[in-house]
């Protein structure tokens, strides 16, 4: 049996499932899925089943729960030192830390009108201020990392840091973003990834349609 439980929502919309979820297949570490479709029937009771906070993604570790997918992604690198899911230095660490944090907690123009859906490229023509400058800040968190640490990731090998910002490369694409060379090279190798073929490949045949996520 698969020591963890990863229980998560509908893979061509819930950007925070699909964090945990990328992290725990880069670093072959087994786990069980549990997918609840979201906002169709009693989801929010299913969801509560497992945790409280009521909300995907949940880890569970035997009799375990752990919510929110940065604390799920920090739970994973500690159990899993061998795996080196943050890197040694702690300087580099804690900036990636903070650029997870940064991304857990911000960003909610973006989140709000660049909705993930990973099964359309729906180019947008006008976005708000807002939006732009979210853009800007990630555009600009994504090249200063990748200069300091020399990429391909975000802080050289990948880490806790590109899984928290894998939904964002499949927003970007699904929008169309133009980005800067270097920005879009990181965003096309974190959508390269076979781990994210799989997401995407499984989100397409997934039946749901939600229209508070589509065109
Ligand atoms: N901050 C949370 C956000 C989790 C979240 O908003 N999950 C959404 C799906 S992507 C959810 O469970 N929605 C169901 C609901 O609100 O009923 C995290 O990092 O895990």
């Amino acid at each position: 049996m698969a020591p963890y439980t990863l229980v998560i929502g509908n893979k061509a919309y819930s950007s925070w499932s699909l964090r945990p979820w990328l992290l725990l297949k880069q670093a072959h570490i087994p786990f069980a899925e549990v997918r609840i479709a979201l906002y169709k029937d009693d989801h929010a009771a299913k969801i509560r089943r497992y945790s409280p906070a009521g909300k995907v993604p949940i880890l569970i570790d035997k009799g375990t729960a752990i919510w929110e997918s940065l604390a799920i992604c920090e739970y994973l690198a500690e159990r899993h030192a061998d795996k080196q899911l943050w890197p040694a230095d702690p300087a580099a660490r804690a900036f990636g830390r903070a650029i997870s944090a940064e991304m857990h907690a911000g960003f909610s123009a973006m989140r709000g009108e660049l909705v993930m859906n990973v099964r359309h490229v729906l180019p947008r023509a006008g976005m708000s201020a807002e939006v732009t400058g979210d853009i800007a800040r990630i555009e600009a968190i994504w090249n200063d990392s990748l200069r300091r640490y020399g990429g391909p990731f975000l802080l050289g090998a990948f880490s806790v840091a590109d899984a928290m910002f894998a939904p964002v490369a499949t927003r970007f694409r699904t929008y169309a973003v133009a980005l800067s060379v270097s920005a879009q090279r990181y965003a096309n190798s974190v959508l390269a990834l076979p781990a994210m073929q799989e997401w995407y490949a499984a989100a397409a045949v997934e039946p749901e349609v939600l229209p508070q996520y589509e065109p």
